[in-house]
């Protein structure tokens, strides 16, 4: 089974991640998981410290001669503003009767961590809450999830999002995404596959900027060529949906996740929602096709083999430099939220992780199903299941 760890505050000396059960034999080149944690840096909207980092990993362990051997893979990620940051967030403890340490934060922020977070860690400076909060953490899930794209791209996978809308603006509905949708969504600001709708969400995000307010948004992540049979209807935490659902919705700000057609299948009756079976098709699909995909390639919790759509909702983000009314930590007493420096929108880089996040899920899955000790035996068993799937129906 395919799990990872991540460890690091935001303006620590860095992030750390541990990936473990990644099949030894998998060709892996560093350069491969820094591209991913570029994409992830960009978009539009995004506030200075995408200035200050350069984010790259320190390869620790589990990879020999550019392959993984087997054991796990630990990978580094410095945050250079550490530099900037050593008195505040240093481990060491401060000398008696030193004066409590700079930029704590007490006045918490609606909508974040902070509040909670510190009356629940009995904290006096919620800066202890936001640090391990904040979305700069979704970089350690980005590498680690930079080895699982490498997996899966070696059995045919190609994994793309594009954002859907930004704040008030929406994009015109797409019926068929580019392939590969990254080379197309990748070239826009805003990661928007519409060129006068990408610069309506820059337009929209200058505006937000200026009344110091944030915008959310949604993104959908398109996985193509995911073989029918991932995860399981026979228990409840086997379904796949279920659980991209759960590693979607981890990302910090994300309230909404929908899986195809979603919400609107709600409303249509069932002959008008359901993907009609036609015979002939690949024998990923099982020797069958579609004409619609409204279940966003999900049924009964398994891959149906065709594209595996997931649509994320962002919240704008809950630093405000116009701020909202909050309570003093210190006082217990109305008080202005705290501003800081942060991001007017993180919709373009949350599709990424959101990438991210469903090739995590879906590489665990692919491991569960085929075995993962090494790449040669995962592919033997996937390609004698592929095999089985194209002689089904031969005479
Ligand atoms: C974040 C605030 C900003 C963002 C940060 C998330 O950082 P800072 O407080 O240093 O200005 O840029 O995102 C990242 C650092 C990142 O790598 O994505 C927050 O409060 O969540």
């Amino acid at each position: 089974m395919i799990t990872f760890t991540t460890a690091g505050e935001s303006h620590g000396k860095g992030l750390v991640v541990i990936l473990e059960g990644m099949p030894a034999g998998l060709p892996l080149v560093p350069d491969d998981i820094d591209h991913q944690l570029r994409r992830r840096m960009a978009g539009y909207g995004r506030g200075a410290r995408m200035k200050i980092e350069d984010d790259g990993v320190e390869v620790l362990s589990g990879v020999r001669a550019g392959e993984t051997i087997g054991s796990p893979i630990a990978l580094l990620i410095r945050n250079r503003d550490w530099e900037n940051w050593k008195d505040i967030m240093a481990a060491e403890p401060d000398p008696p009767g030193a004066p409590p340490r700079q930029r704590r934060l007490t006045r918490p922020r609606p909508g974040h961590a902070d509040l909670v977070g510190t009356l629940k860690y009995d904290r006096e400076d919620a800066r202890d809450v936001l640090e391990r909060a904040s979305a700069r953490e979704t970089a350690a899930r980005v590498a680690a999830a930079g080895v699982c794209r490498i997996l899966l791209q070696s059995f045919g996978v190609e994994i793309g999002s594009h954002v859907l809308s930004l704040g008030p603006i929406r994009a015109p509905n797409v019926t068929e995404v580019p392939v590969p949708l990254n080379e197309v969504a990748d070239q826009s600001p805003v990661r928007c596959l519409d060129r006068a709708t990408s610069d309506a969400m820059v337009a929209a995000i200058d505006e937000a900027k200026r009344r110091g307010d944030t915008l959310g948004g949604v993104a959908e992540v398109v996985a193509r060529g995911v073989v029918v049979g991932l995860g399981s209807h026979v228990a409840w935490h086997s379904r796949l949906d279920a659980r991209l659902a759960q590693a979607v919705m981890s990302i910090p700000a994300v309230k909404g996740v929908e899986i195809g057609s979603g919400f609107a299948v709600a409303g249509m009756a069932g002959s008008e929602a359901h993907d009609e079976i036609a015979p002939g098709g690949d024998p990923r699909t099982g020797m069958v096709s579609r004409h619609t995909n409204r279940a966003g390639g999900l049924e009964g919790g398994m891959t149906t083999g065709e594209p595996l759509v997931v649509r994320a909702a962002m919240k704008p983000i809950s630093t405000l430099m116009r701020p909202l009314e909050s309570v003093s930590l210190d006082t217990g007493e109305t008080a202005s939220a705290q501003s800081e420096r942060s991001d007017v929108t993180a919709v373009p880089a949350m599709g990424v992780i959101a990438e991210a996040m469903i090739a995590m899920v879906l590489a665990q899955a692919m491991t569960e199903k085929f075995g993962g000790d090494s790449l040669r035996d995962m592919r033997r068993s996937y390609d004698a299941y592929v095999s089985r799937l194209e002689h089904r129906w031969d005479a």
